[in-house]
């Protein structure tokens, strides 16, 4: 990490409108906890940061569908997400929400920050109206085609197919989503901030982005090229953060500028609940600090331009190191789906099995250059052909044996022949190269090198066939158990980030004084005569019936 001395990590914020599916978990939260396990687990200052996103047109629509308040629907869903990522093992340091005061003061302070810069401007314009419902249709309200890409039925605020985002009086064939009716043009009065005066400076800021992911910079290029424009971001709207200012009685902050802002004022209530404040300035207003987003790709304007524009235009904040922005994971080869109920529902997922064997097909299977795809079938086979027959199977093979004919105690190693020194080089190999790719969020790469540790173990139990040496070469046998508990030593360090609830339990069972920390991976110095806990079924066969169980329910929906 060289330069720097800390890291803040954010996770998108989700709209606390619905509960959480596997798409958004493969996207913007497994992957951003598993570089923060890692991170966590090599000792580093780092501080994880998410919460839910409360305000805006997502969620006032809900309620409108539901014939509840918009605060019902968020205090609804709040403690559902909230506890389905803690039993997931997503663990923020905090998690708030933007309805939180803190929030509402640190986007007011920003909307006022930039009127005194003059970023702002006051603007009289032309927006979308719904008469039969008397009121003005901002963002999702509206759909029609997408003035870019043509797509038909693109939402008001920005296209799913080709990522832009534009103003809803752009787009062609308008619908009000109120009255299924062509809405018409009324004026009103909106504050604009001038994103076009940030042009050269996020130029020069995506250039110096030498890292970053294709797919990021390439979007970011494309839309810098097109030039940067003026854009509204207050709303007429009942449910959103006041704009602080007398004249602008009714009008909200456009959601999407005030929940960027959220990560900020989570980091400050997390230094609150830390009895130091200010804390949070180390992390934002250091150029010690590294500042990474986790995001899905339909977010990249936000955070790789507007976020960037808005740090910059305040004044003091660092800005984004990375944003290791993902593809989509599609259920069965189509998108996954809210409205259409086309999902794998994490609380649901969580009622049946554990967490591990989700982490780990999801980080498998990882969407990070193309769009992945999630189905029952991949998801028992990886369970039970990866996880169980080989990592759960070589762990187990070990300690059972040591546990029966070495009374469950670290047996002695003596002379090592080729097959051992070419384990020992397996251990170190997989430490070196999880940890790459741990530090480069290349989570598909580290699960791989994890599981050729586990294959490499249990070839080398096979090989050295530890069952006959028993017999006729005691030493050779005491030898190969030795190894194998070396190699299970460093499996529980570098299965840690991804599948850390088993982790701990390998951990458990080697019985060791000190905490699992990276530093303990590749040492092979568990002693002879250590004793060791009993085993424990680590991974459990899914059975085909559970499994199309799954299936239909998803072919019901
Ligand atoms: N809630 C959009 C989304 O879920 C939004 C992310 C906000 S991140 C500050 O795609
Ligand atoms: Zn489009």
């Amino acid at each position: 990490m060289g330069e720097f001395k800390r890291t803040l990590v954010t996770s998108a914020l989700p709209y606390a409108n619905g509960p959480l599916h596997i798409g958004h978990i493969a996207g913007a939260y497994l992957p951003g906890d598993i570089f923060v396990r890692y991170s966590r687990l090599k000792g580093d200052d780092i501080v994880y940061i998410c919460g839910t996103d409360e305000y805006g047109v997502p969620i006032t629509i809900s309620a409108d569908k539901e014939g509840k308040t918009p605060q019902d629907i968020v205090d609804h869903f709040y403690p559902i997400i909230k506890n389905s990522f803690e039993k997931l093992g997503i663990k923020f340091d905090n998690f708030s929400r933007t309805t939180n005061p803190i929030h509402t003061e640190t986007a007011q302070d920003f909307f006022l920050k930039f009127i005194e810069k003059d970023y702002l401007v006051k603007r009289e314009s032309e927006q979308w109206f719904d008469p039969e419902k008397n009121m003005f249709l901002p963002d999702r309200y509206v759909t029609g085609t997408c003035p870019e890409c043509g797509h038909e039925g693109a939402k008001g605020d920005q296209c799913e197919v080709c990522g832009k985002w534009y103003e809803s009086v752009d787009l062609k064939n308008p619908i009000s989503q109120l009255s299924g009716k062509t809405p018409i043009l009324r004026k009103t009065t909106h504050w604009y901030m001038k994103f076009n005066e940030f042009q050269e400076s996020l130029k020069d800021f995506i250039d110096t982005r030498k890292n970053w992911k294709n797919n990021v910079i390439n979007y970011c290029k494309g839309w810098l090229d097109e030039g940067l424009e003026e854009r509204a971001v207050t709303r007429d709207l009942d449910w959103g953060i006041p704009v602080p200012l007398e004249e602008a009685e009714g009008k909200k902050i456009y959601v999407w500028f005030e929940a960027v802002l959220g990560y900020i004022s989570a980091t400050k209530e997390w230094a609150e609940k830390k009895g130091d404040p200010s804390l949070w300035e180390k992390y934002w207003k250091s150029e010690e600090s590294r500042l990474i987003h986790f995001i899905g790709k339909d977010n990249i304007y936000f955070h790789a331009l507007m976020f960037p524009a808005m740090l910059m235009g305040y004044g003091g904040y660092v800005l984004e190191d990375e944003i290791p922005a993902n593809e989509f994971l599609n259920l069965k080869g189509s998108k996954l789906s809210t409205s259409r109920d086309h999902a794998v529902w994490l609380h649901e997922y969580l009622e049946l099995f554990p967490p591990d064997p989700l982490r780990y097909v999801l980080a498998a299977n990882a969407p990070e250059g193309k769009d992945t795809d999630f189905s029952w079938a991949d998801f028992q086979s990886k369970n039970n052909n990866e996880l169980a027959d080989i990592l759960g199977n070589f762990i187990h093979r070990t300690v059972t044996f040591v546990h029966k004919y070495f009374d469950g105690k670290v047996p002695a190693r003596s002379e090592l022949n080729e097959s051992d020194k070419k384990l020992l080089s397996e251990i170190e190999k997989s430490v070196s190269k999880t940890g790459d790719a741990f530090s480069r969020f290349k989570v598909r790469d580290a699960v791989k090198y994890m599981m050729d540790l586990a294959r490499a173990g249990n070839k080398y139990f096979n090989e050295n066939e530890p069952w006959v040496t028993r017999k006729n070469d005691e030493k050779r046998c005491a030898t190969t158990l030795n190894m194998s508990l070396q190699a299970i030593k460093t499996l529980a360090v570098i299965a840690a980030p991804i599948i850390p609830f088993t982790s701990e339990k390998i951990w458990n069972i080697l019985n060791l004084s000190e905490t699992l920390n990276w530093k303990q991976a590749g040492v092979t110095d568990l002693k002879a005569g250590h004793e060791l806990n009993t085993s424990e079924v680590l991974f459990a066969k899914i059975e085909d019936e559970i499994i199309e169980e799954q299936e239909l329910k998803l072919e019901d929906r």
